[in-house]
């Protein structure tokens, strides 16, 4: 099975934001794909067998000068 993981991220304005909240996200270990939505603010991703860690996500969000937090 692929868990998947959702996320809110707040501050993407246009669809460069969404793409670097995407590259962001696939970097992380254990992404095997991220796809973000601008008009719900909500990042969808798949992660690979090992799995990954929630807060290393938010961390690679954050970093490019975004928020997030995940979804429950
Ligand atoms: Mo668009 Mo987003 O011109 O950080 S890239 S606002």
């Amino acid at each position: 099975v692929l868990p998947t993981l959702d996320l809110e991220v707040e501050g993407m304005t246009c669809a460069s934001c969404v793409r670097r909240v995407e590259m962001a996200l696939n970097k992380v270990p254990g992404v095997s794909r991220a796809d973000v939505n601008l008009a719900t603010r909500r990042a969808h991703v798949t992660l690979a067998a090992e799995g990954a860690d929630p807060q290393a996500l938010v961390a690679a969000i954050e970093k490019r000068g975004y928020q997030a937090q995940v979804l429950t």
